[in-house]
């Protein structure tokens, strides 16, 4: 079993269906996107400066594959590894007086995502990408990521999980509209978890950027069969806990590029495959402003020496920063 990953820039038709999805993403213009029989998530955004409306990402796994769903979550999975996509609308989900509709969603994906997991038997999560309206925006007192961050951390205390340490890379974007939607990749193989020298370790985050820290690593290792993945989390020009460079979006590109080769040193100490490099890996920058991606673009190219870069709009977590980059490698 092996596991591997496309990317299609769609310009057309949609690349034929090969089968071996294990699941996936779409990026831009998805309204008139075909059904697929794998679970896809999509992601209703803008694509900066590329040639195609729509983009769709996929994860190929071999081997015999099953799938189904469950509470919500439309999974596959193959020997070892599991991907799934659950989308819940807040406004589906019956609140307390005291609990706000994003935490209580937040809440019940991630509970219905840690059941699913268990029933399958692939115990570890290796990665997240989650994605939710009006990120930056506030309500019940509380701007909307940091509701997100409680219900997150509700669930893995309620599933008995480590909330620190032994933690998912993850990534946490807003878009304009639409449903909480939370994509997973998750295993047999415990993750080996990553953390930045030069960030403190989110979950350790101080209480000024949220009653409760972000759940997530800042990049992992994961062993499907015989392999080696590195999944590195959105990262951003975050120095410590504080943003730094606010207002100047290039010198956040470098900053972040900065913190990713950090992250691929750290990997290189415990790697058992080879030595990962940026140049090696496959990049995905979320930009503030669509204004700002010739110069995200212009300033991180020469920095990443001519790895794939795919930019879209999306909101970073907290409003002073501009740009968010991920990356992996398998
Ligand atoms: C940061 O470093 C930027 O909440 O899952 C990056 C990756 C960020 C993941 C998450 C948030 C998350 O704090 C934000």
């Amino acid at each position: 079993m092996s596991l591997q990953h496309t990317l299609a820039v769609q310009t057309g038709v949609p690349p034929k269906a090969r089968g071996n999805e294990l699941g996936g993403v779409a990026l831009g213009d998805t309204k008139d996107l075909a059904a697929a029989a794998w679970p896809r998530q999509h992601l209703r955004t803008r694509l900066l400066d590329t040639a195609g409306p729509l983009l769709q990402e996929c994860w190929l796994a071999e081997g015999p594959l099953a799938q189904g769903h469950s509470e919500g979550i439309h999974w596959r999975r193959g020997d070892g590894m599991l991907y799934g996509v659950i989308e819940l609308h807040e406004t589906d989900t019956p609140t307390t007086r005291d609990d706000s509709p994003l935490r209580a969603t937040s809440r019940l994906a991630y509970e219905r995502l840690f059941r699913l997991l268990r029933e399958q038997g692939t115990p570890h999560l290796w990665r997240v990408w989650n994605y939710m309206g009006r990120i930056n925006d506030a309500s019940h007192g509380l701007e909307r990521y940091r509701q997100f961050n409680l219900g997150r951390y509700d669930a893995f205390v309620q599933a008995q999980r480590d909330t620190g340490g032994q933690v998912p890379a993850a990534c946490a974007l807003g878009l304009q509209e639409g449903p909480l939607s939370i994509a997973f990749l998750a295993g047999t193989t415990p993750l080996v978890p990553l953390e930045n020298p030069r960030q403190v370790s989110a979950w350790r985050y101080p209480s000024q950027y949220g009653p409760q820290a972000p759940t997530f690593s800042r990049a992992a290792l994961a062993h499907p069969r015989g392999q080696e993945a590195l999944f590195i989390s959105g990262t951003a020009s975050i120095v410590g806990h504080e943003t730094v460079h606010p207002g100047d979006v290039a010198a956040q590109c470098r900053e972040t590029v900065r913190n990713l080769e950090c992250l691929v040193q750290e990997a290189n100490r415990v790697a058992r495959s080879r030595p990962f490099s940026l140049a090696g890996l496959s990049h995905r920058a979320y930009v503030r402003h669509a204004d700002d991606a010739v110069t995200v673009r212009h300033t991180l190219e020469p920095l990443l020496g001519g790895a794939p870069l795919v930019c879209v709009q999306a909101d970073v977590c907290r409003s002073d920063l501009l740009v968010e980059i991920e990356c992996h490698a398998i």
